[in-house]
């Protein structure tokens, strides 16, 4: 039994000193320490031994234990240490190091320029509304005064969800619903998402957005539409900008008219930007159409107003000498941080 237990301590140090991990040298302490471990069997055949020999075997016994149990904890404290060691070299951090810049977003420049546009309408008085992007026909269409066989109505333009129900073509139908809901005097701007069945390419997307106005009160005429269009443009582009207006069809608005501005880039010279011409549009307007107002409850006798609509993908693009509203969708941090 002596040269078991021997055996056992010799064989336990070896063991411990070979070991070079921590799950290891636990496997070591099960096999001889543990319950069937192999110093746990031979305490258990002491009480076959004579009375003489059990004091001695005992004390031997609980030395080895001892000594096992010394040699465990002895590589534990070795192997902690390495691990230790080990990573603080692997997880070694630099805190001299410049920090990474977090990466912030930035406004979009439609954003800003939609911004800059209600900023203008609200000082001269008007409110801003909004509506629903889903339409039926009267709303989009029939109260507008467009007629069943008008070219805006065909599958080409108008994205259908079905025959009644479509995408609206325009913010229109917002301020057709303000009429219903309000008496005058109605001043409002309507910005919103609107969709045409257009390709895509440099100056066309399917989904755009427009910034469409609406004033109604006794007395409103086309030199009431003038003088606030001609304000709005001074105020966007600069006090140096001149205006005209072109005649113009619209079936909602009669007489109907184009506003164009000097040429933002040349200042009216001629350049690529204006294609030479010197002048840039940039909005329908027009007195609202009698039978407009009819329909959505104003008396034509006694109110008259004027509207009008610009795309603001395009109002920005001049705005900033952008060639291609692509850019706009693609939501490129580089192109959205230079404006
Ligand atoms: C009501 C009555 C009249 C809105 C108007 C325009 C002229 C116009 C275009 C500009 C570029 C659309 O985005 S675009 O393609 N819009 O030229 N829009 S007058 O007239 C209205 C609106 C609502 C009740």
């Amino acid at each position: 039994m002596i040269e078991k237990l021997q055996e056992i301590k010799e064989g336990a140090i070896k063991k411990i000193s070979e070991v070079s991990d921590l799950k290891k040298l636990d496997e070591i302490r099960v096999a001889f320490l543990g319950k069937k471990g192999e110093l746990t069997s031979v305490l258990r055949g002491m009480k076959d031994l004579t009375n003489d020999e059990r004091p001695l075997i005992g004390k031997l016994a609980n030395e080895v234990r001892e000594l096992i149990e010394d040699e465990l904890e002895k590589a534990k404290k070795g192997l902690s240490g390495l691990a230790r060691e080990h990573q603080l070299k692997t997880e070694f951090i630099d805190v001299t190091m410049p920090a990474k810049r977090a990466n912030i977003g930035h406004r979009h420049p439609m954003n800003v320029v939609l911004d800059d546009l209600k900023n203008i309408f609200i000082g001269m008085g008007y409110s801003i509304a909004e509506g629903p992007e889903i339409e039926n026909d009267y709303y989009n269409f029939e109260a507008l005064n467009i007629p069943e066989n008008h070219a805006a109505r065909d599958e080409q333009d108008t994205f259908y969800i079905n025959k009644d129900i479509m995408l609206r073509t325009a913010t229109s139908p917002v301020q057709v619903r303000v009429m219903e809901n309000n008496k005058p005097p109605i001043r409002i701007i309507a910005p919103g998402r609107v969709y045409r069945s257009d390709e895509v390419d440099a100056t066309h997307s399917p989904v755009f957005h427009q910034v469409e106005g609406l004033v109604i009160d006794k007395g409103v005429t086309m030199a009431d539409l003038k003088g606030a269009l001609a304000e709005f443009a001074r105020e966007l582009y600069g006090e140096k900008v001149k205006v005209k207006f072109r005649p113009h069809y619209f079936p909602f608005t009669e007489p109907s008219a184009e506003m164009d501005v000097s040429c933002v880039m040349c200042g009216g010279e001629g350049c690529r930007i204006c294609r030479g011409s010197g002048w840039i549009e940039v909005l329908g307007c027009g007195m609202v159409h009698p039978k407009v107002l009819e329909m959505s409850g104003i008396d034509p006798n006694e109110y008259s107003g004027f509207a009008f609509g610009m795309g603001l993908e395009r109002i920005t693009m001049l705005r900033y000498g952008i060639e291609d509203l692509r850019l706009f969708y693609e939501n490129d941090i580089r192109f959205l941080k230079q404006f």
